[in-house]
C-alpha cells in the first residue's frame, strides 16, 4: 500500500488562516464530498474556508451543503481577492483545464496549492500533491488527512461526506474499485451514523417525472454502432427546454445507456450552449475512454470520463464516435 507523505500539506495548514477548496466543472459526489468534509474539518481547527467551484452545485448533492457555503466562481467578482488565500486545495481533479474559469485565475494569484486526487496520470502542477489512483476516491483521501489534522472533529455529517464520494465513485460499491479498503472505510463510517439508503435513496432515487420524461425520449433515440457494442445518444437544448429539465439534472444517463446487453461503450453529447457540447463516456472495461477524452482536453477514469467540445453536436459527434468506432474494432469481439 502506498505511504502517503502528508507531513508538507500539515506544515502549509499550521501557518494558513484562509484557505480556498475547489474541484472539477460539473462536480460529481466525491467532489462535493471531498469538498465538504475537508471543510467542516478545517472549520473546526478555527481557519476561514471558503469553497469556490467553476460550476453550480448539482440539487442531488445539495443535502451536503445546508449551510450553503458552496458558491460558484464568479470571476469578476472573485478574481481580484484570490490572492487574500493563504493556501488553495484543489481537490478530485486531474487536469488544470478540468478546474474550469478558476484554473487559470488561480494559477495566477500564485497562491500554494495542494492537489488530493485519485485519477491516473494526474497532470496538475501544483506545490503539494498527494496522488494516488489506487484510491477509490478522493474523499478517502480526504478522510486521511483529516484523521492526522484532527480526527476528534468526525462526526455524522464529516462521514456522511466521505460516503459520498466513497458510494458514487464505486458506483455504489460494484465497480472494480470497491476493493477491500473501500468496504473496510465504509464500515468505519457507518459507526458515525451514516445510514447508506438515506443517502442512496436522495442521490438516485429523488429524481423529477421530467428528468424521466427526457430519459424516456433518449432512450427512444440511442444511436447502436459496431454490432451493438457502442452505443450513443445527444440531447439539445431544446431537448431540454420542451421537457423543462436543466442540464444538471442528467447525471447517469449514460450509465444507464451503458448498462444494456452487449454495450460496450456509451457516449452522450449534451448541448450545454450554442457551441459548447458536453460528452459523458462510459466503458465497460474493453476501451480506455479517458484516453480518448484527454485527446480533448478532457479526463477522468478508465472507464469512466468526459470532456467539453467546443462546436456543433453534429461537430462532436463526427469527431468523436469515430475514435470509439475504431478503438472496438481493433480491440475486436472479445468478451
Ligand atoms: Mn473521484
Amino acid at each position: 500500500m502506498m505511504q502517503h507523505n502528508w507531513k508538507p500539506i500539515i506544515q502549509q495548514l499550521q501557518f494558513a488562516r484562509k484557505i480556498l477548496l475547489t474541484t472539477h466543472v460539473n462536480p460529481d459526489g466525491d467532489a462535493i464530498g471531498s469538498e465538504m468534509a475537508l471543510y467542516y474539518c478545517l472549520q473546526s481547527m478555527q481557519k476561514s474556508v471558503e469553497i469556490l467551484n467553476s460550476s453550480a452545485l448539482p440539487e442531488e448533492y445539495a443535502f451536503l451543503d445546508p449551510g450553503k457555503v458552496i458558491r460558484q466562481y464568479n470571476p469578476n467578482r472573485d478574481s481580484g481577492r484570490l490572492r487574500e488565500f493563504d493556501l488553495a486545495f484543489i481537490l478530485d481533479v486531474g487536469g488544470v483545464t478540468r478546474i474550469g474559469s478558476l484554473g487559470d485565475d488561480l494559477a495566477q494569484a500564485k497562491i500554494p496549492c495542494v492537489c488530493i486526487d485519485h485519477h491516473p496520470e494526474n497532470h496538475i502542477v501544483c506545490d503539494f500533491k498527494i496522488v494516488d489512483e489506487k484510491e477509490s476516491a478522493t474523499s478517502c483521501l480526504i478522510y486521511e488527512l483529516i484523521k492526522r489534522i484532527n480526527p476528534g472533529c468526525i462526526n455524522r455529517r464529516i462521514a456522511e461526506a466521505v460516503y459520498v464520494g466513497l458510494m458514487t465513485d464505486t458506483g455504489s460499491f460494484r465497480f472494480e474499485n470497491a476493493t477491500p479498503k473501500a468496504f473496510r472505510l465504509a464500515a468505519e463510517l457507518l459507526e458515525y451514523d451514516v445510514r447508506p439508503n438515506e443517502i442512496y435513496n436522495r442521490i438516485y432515487e429523488s429524481h423529477s417525472p421530467l428528468r424521466m420524461a427526457l430519459l424516456g425520449k433518449v432512450l427512444q433515440q440511442i444511436h447502436y454502432e459496431v454490432d451493438g457494442r457502442l452505443a450513443w445518444f445527444t440531447i439539445r437544448q431544446r431537448d431540454l427546454q420542451e421537457t423543462a429539465v436543466s442540464s444538471d439534472e442528467i447525471g447517469g444517463f449514460t450509465d444507464l445507456i451503458r448498462s444494456i446487453d452487449g454495450v460496450e461503450v456509451a457516449v452522450m453529447f449534451l448541448e450545454v450552449g450554442l457551441q459548447q457540447v458536453r460528452v459523458n463516456l462510459r466503458s465497460k472495461g474493453q476501451v480506455i475512454v479517458n484516453e480518448i477524452a484527454r485527446q480533448f482536453d478532457g479526463g477522468g477514469h478508465y472507464y469512466a470520463a468526459g470532456l467539453t467540445f467546443e462546436g456543433t453536436v453534429e461537430a462532436a459527434v463526427g469527431a468523436v464516435i469515430p475514435i470509439i468506432r475504431r478503438a472496438l474494432e481493433k480491440r475486436g469481439d472479445k468478451n
